[in-house]
């Protein structure tokens, strides 16, 4: 009987974990999206999909020396998409065809990513010095932030919704930054400098 209840324990947690483990993820394309906005860190299964943002014709196709080969072919208008599950752990450059110098990326397939590792994987934050905000885009979902000075003293929090967003610093003197981002439990610490 104990046998049983572990059988069916494992099994439950296997289909739970396996069922977090395979994700869709989200990527915006277009003319001028390349660099981190094009690039992913994901774990094997899951699965990248490509939406049109602009109405020109583009492609997803990847590089000639990326672990897995595909290609969306030529595609045009606003709101196409193209998805791609990723089997194999390794790393994927991709480019669209007509547009190759100015839209490219990379997926980079990993083994056992927690979810905090995805979170951590997935964040890009830059200092906007001209609107004073803090810019943020994040793979998984904001839900809060913290802002702490280089002594640790707490300057600033807040709510954060979806899976971008920005934490306004006008006002808040030049110098060095840490910000702790959350996703639900999960969080990404991260240094800033305002000028
Ligand atoms: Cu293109």
């Amino acid at each position: 009987m104990k046998n049983v209840i572990q059988v069916i324990i494992i099994a439950v947690l296997g289909f739970s974990s396996s069922a977090i483990a395979q994700q869709t993820y989200a990527l915006d394309w277009a003319i001028g999206i390349n660099g981190s906005a094009a690039s992913l860190t994901i774990e094997a299964g899951d699965t990248v999909e490509w939406t049109w943002a602009d109405a020109l014709t583009h492609s997803v196709t990847s590089d000639g020396d990326a672990q897995e080969s595909f290609d969306s072919g030529l595609i045009g208008g606003l709101g196409s998409t193209f998805s791609y599950t990723f089997n194999q752990v390794g790393t994927n450059g991709y480019h669209c065809t007509p547009h190759s110098s100015s839209m490219f990326g990379v997926i980079t397939v990993e083994q056992g990513l927690s979810i905090e590792d995805k979170f951590q994987k997935n964040v890009t934050t830059y200092m906007d010095q001209t609107t004073g905000k803090i810019m943020i885009q994040s793979l998984l979902t904001l839900t809060s932030f913290e802002v702490f000075n280089i002594l640790g003293v707490q300057q600033h929090s807040g709510a954060l919704v979806g899976t971008s967003g920005a934490i306004e610093m006008n006002g808040y003197a030049s110098g060095v930054y840490i910000v702790v981002l959350h996703h639900n439990e999960q969080s990404v610490v991260i240094k800033v400098a305002k000028r």
